[in-house]
């Protein structure tokens, strides 16, 4: 798998924002097998290059966001291909989820079952007025594969969860945020520009403090409170032996911005 040139993805790096795109417009971004591989691809240049400091995903055109996996490639899976293509989607959203920098889910469309998958495994999402969010997998005789039972009622609850997967609807931007789903709703044309603008607000802040924050807060999701408070103290000491803490320290007592290194 050629992932130095990929094809249904694209991906750029603009002073220190990366944006991944999606890019199989002709099947609304659909995850095929080749589709996954070269996301993985850009997430493992982005685990390595130190000057991207954070992260928008996004799918190409005016319609999707990612309107799930591809149907047409899974009817033709086995039950073993079956679970290797759902480990291949799970090692993407984990990667996603793991990933140091902030990840922002510009959602421009429909954000169907892979699709809303792709998008919850970000820190942050934000839609457009006319994106539209579900899991319809039961409508294929399917279920969530690519962690959506599990992250799904993270966010929005097991009720909710167990609505949305049993029945399979899709929901307006509106509706989603108002379940959790999604932060905020922008003008459809404002979508990108405000992720930028939001990515570049926190990449402006100390970039080690921000991936102890996010490691902390994403580990602390799973583990008792207890354990969770632990490893909040032992990132906050951690930070004490960085120099972007010294800057961001000393230019508050000297009353001027900091400049902060990464390190
Ligand atoms: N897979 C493949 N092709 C797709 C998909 C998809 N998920 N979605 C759309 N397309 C294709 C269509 O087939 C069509 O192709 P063509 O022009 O060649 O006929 C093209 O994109 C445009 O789509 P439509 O003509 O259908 O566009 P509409 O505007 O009429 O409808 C919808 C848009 C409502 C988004 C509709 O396309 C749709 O319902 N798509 C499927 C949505 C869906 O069910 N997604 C969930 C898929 S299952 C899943 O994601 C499970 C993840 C975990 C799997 C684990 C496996 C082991």
């Amino acid at each position: 798998m050629d992932v130095t040139n990929p094809e249904n993805v694209s991906f750029e790096v603009t002073d220190g924002i990366g944006v991944l795109t999606v890019a199989r417009e002709r099947a609304l971004n659909a995850l095929n097998d080749k589709t996954l591989h070269e996301i993985l691809g850009v997430l493992d240049q982005v685990r390595i290059d130190r000057n991207v400091r954070a992260l928008v995903l996004t799918g190409r055109g005016e319609k999707a966001f990612v309107a799930g996996a591809d149907i047409a490639e899974m009817a033709e899976l086995g039950p073993l291909q079956a679970r290797r293509f759902a480990d291949l989607g799970h090692r993407v959203c984990g990667r996603l989820e793991r990933l140091e920098v902030p990840t922002l889910a510009a959602v421009n469309g429909f954000a169907l079952g892979g699709g809303l998958e792709l998008a919850m495994a970000c820190d942050l999402v934000y839609a457009s007025e006319r994106a539209r969010l579900g899991q319809p997998e039961v409508n294929l005789g399917l279920i969530p594969g690519f962690g959506g039972t599990q992250r799904l009622l993270r966010r929005v609850g097991i009720m909710r969860a167990k609505e949305m997967i049993f029945t399979g609807a899709t929901y307006g931007a509106e509706q989603a945020r108002d379940m959790g789903l999604v932060l905020e709703v922008v003008p459809h044309a404002q979508l990108l520009p405000f992720c930028l603008e939001k990515a570049r607000l926190i990449a402006s802040r100390g970039p080690v403090a921000v991936a102890q924050a996010k490691r902390a807060i994403q580990a602390g999701a799973d583990v008792s409170l207890a354990s969770g408070c632990e490893l909040e103290r032992e990132a906050f000491a951690l930070l004490f032996g960085t120099a972007d803490a010294a800057e961001g320290m000393r230019a508050f007592v000297e009353k001027r911005s900091p400049s902060f290194r990464g390190a």
